[in-house]
């Protein structure tokens, strides 16, 4: 395959240091702002808003530039209806036998169980798929590379977006999740990675009260 033409970096923008400081620091003060919500409104959330978040995870670096990534965006309430009642089946199989114990006690300060009505109340529920490969319109296959790594990336950038935008997230992940290709008819090579639940807090929503890793125990410097 031949190289790409290449072009100026035309929309690239320095800031003088002390802007640069300015910003970064503004946008710290944002995403520490951000909480993962359990508890949804089922209060509407305009449609455009979701679909520019997702055009921003769209951007994400990603392997080779195959963006191995698809989002299917679930508003139906049947379709809801569905996901939960078969998230809550693999929910109820993990809390009551599969966890390791271990596994349940680092889960118990956050109270979560195998209820997961939020599937059904939050206006969006949306699957993030990775795909191991692409199919090409005449029907061959491309690999991709760094599948979990690119789509992982897109959904730091979604998460992000939509909290930049003023609505809360859930990052849902029952295991296993294969019953969302079902559900959404996705064909077998997208691996369903994470169901990002979507909308306004419910008014009574309360969050635990964690703490972050402070920078010196997250961070080396080698200087
Ligand atoms: N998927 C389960 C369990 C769960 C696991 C982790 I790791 C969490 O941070 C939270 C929940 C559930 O959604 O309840």
């Amino acid at each position: 395959m031949r190289r790409l033409p290449q072009e100026p970096y035309d929309a690239y923008i320095e800031y003088p240091p002390d802007e640069m400081l300015r910003r970064a620091q503004g946008f710290l003060a944002e995403v520490q702002r951000r909480r993962t919500v359990r508890q949804f409104s089922s209060r509407a959330v305009p449609r455009q808003v979701i679909e520019t978040c997702l055009a921003a995870a769209g951007t994400a670096p990603n392997g080779a530039n195959l963006q191995p990534w698809h989002f299917a965006v679930v508003s139906d309430p049947e379709l809801k209806r569905q996901i939960r009642q078969e998230a809550e089946k693999e929910e109820q199989e993990f809390y009551t036998h599969r966890a390791p114990q271990e596994w349940l006690e680092a889960l118990a300060p956050l109270g979560t169980d195998a209820a997961k009505p939020f599937l059904e109340t939050a206006p969006y529920l949306i699957a993030i798929f990775a795909q191991s490969y692409g199919v090409l319109p005449d029907g061959r296959k491309v690999k991709h590379y760094y599948v979990s790594e690119s789509v992982g990336i897109a959904t730091g950038i979604l998460i992000t977006a939509l909290h930049f935008a003023g609505l809360a997230t859930l990052t849902h992940t029952p295991s296993p999740m294969g019953f969302l290709n079902t559900i959404l008819g996705r064909p077998e090579y997208e691996r369903p990675f994470l169901l990002l639940v979507t909308g306004y807090p419910a008014e009574e929503a309360t969050v635990p009260a964690i703490l972050k890793k402070p920078l010196d125990e997250i961070v080396t410097f080698y200087e």
